[in-house]
């Protein structure tokens, strides 16, 4: 399937994998491209030099493109954001903020850049600054999220830039292809379903809480302060809201919070830590190689879109 995404990329299929903290290291993301997506390191909270090795070591695995996710939130961001100028990676999605201050840097070292927008007017603001694509994602998506969802941000983001949109939040299967190519999305990018890929190195624990899921066990915590983040509903997640609802500065919920994503995907603390995945997790029932999982998606799309 060719898209203005595939051709801007230089990929086979319309698919993105998502820049998950912990999770997006290189082994996945070296999977998700050799099957023909992009595969993208997510540099979270990681320092500059340990990306920059992880960027190394993916393209041991694979000469496919292959990206970095910086999270704008992260204090370590400038640096990183040089370190993908130095290694010469093809693309750059960024996360929770604005990426405008090195888009002309990145622009400048041929780097593809793709923020991720919640809203119509971020999207507009990006198309602006010279961005080639955008990803517009939903609430139903994992982590940190925004207020609109993906069926009612699409298609009002495709009307308001002439970039390619990439569709986010809700999507697992074929079914979810076929529907974001409907609202006029050229790829989709995906998260979720990554982390239960045979190729995901995270702790079987979190693949066996995602495969598990139900349709509405994921909660979204943080709402008060400004910072939603949606994970499926454990221990962590109910302390966290009962304090929050008690009105406890923000600080203090920090302090509760922080590392507990990293307890969950390394440690396996699937009851004290945070389990961030998307509303889609329901769906998931086993675990593949990111090929087949690539493959049964765009099999099952391209007869629902021939239809
Ligand atoms: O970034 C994400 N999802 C994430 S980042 C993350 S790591 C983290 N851990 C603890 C606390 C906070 C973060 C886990 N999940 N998704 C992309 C995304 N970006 N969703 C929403 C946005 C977004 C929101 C506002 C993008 C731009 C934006 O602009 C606001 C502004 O004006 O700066």
């Amino acid at each position: 399937m060719k898209t203005r995404i595939t051709e801007l990329l230089g990929i086979e299929y319309p698919v993105i994998q998502g820049g998950m903290a912990w999770v997006a290291e290189y082994h996945l993301a070296a999977a998700v491209s050799e099957a023909g997506g992009l595969g993208l390191i997510g540099a979270a909270s990681a320092p500059p030099e340990i990306v920059r090795e992880q960027i190394r070591e993916a393209r041991k695995l694979t000469d496919k493109p292959v990206g970095v996710n910086i999270m704008l939130l992260n204090p370590n961001a400038e640096e990183i954001a040089a370190v993908v100028v130095e290694e010469g990676v093809e693309a750059v999605t960024t996360g929770a903020g604005n990426p405008g201050k090195f888009m002309e840097m990145w622009k400048n070292a041929g780097i593809k850049v793709i923020p991720v927008v919640a809203s119509v007017a971020m999207a507009k603001l990006m198309e602006r600054a010279g961005a080639d694509a955008v990803i517009a994602e939903g609430m139903e998506a994992g982590g940190h999220i925004g207020e609109a969802t993906t069926m009612t941000l699409v298609p009002q983001v495709v009307d308001a830039v002439r970039i390619p949109v990439v569709a986010a939040g809700g999507i697992a299967d074929g079914r979810g292809f076929a529907a974001a190519m409907m609202l006029g999305a050229e790829a989709v990018q995906m998260g979720t379903v990554f982390v239960t890929a045979e190729e995901s190195i995270v702790h079987n624990n979190y693949k066996q809480k995602i495969l598990g899921a139900k349709d509405i066990d994921s909660e979204v915590t943080g709402q008060s302060h400004g910072h939603p983040i949606r994970s499926l509903r454990n221990k962590m997640t109910r302390e966290y809201l009962k304090l929050e609802r008690e009105g406890i500065p923000f600080e203090e919920l920090e302090q509760l919070t922080l590392g507990s994503l990293r307890k969950a995907v390394i440690d396996g603390d699937v009851v004290n830590g945070s389990v961030m995945a998307g509303q889609i997790a329901g769906l998931i029932k086993e675990e593949k190689s990111c090929r087949k999982l690539i493959r049964d998606i765009m099999e099952q799309a391209e007869a629902l879109l021939k239809k």
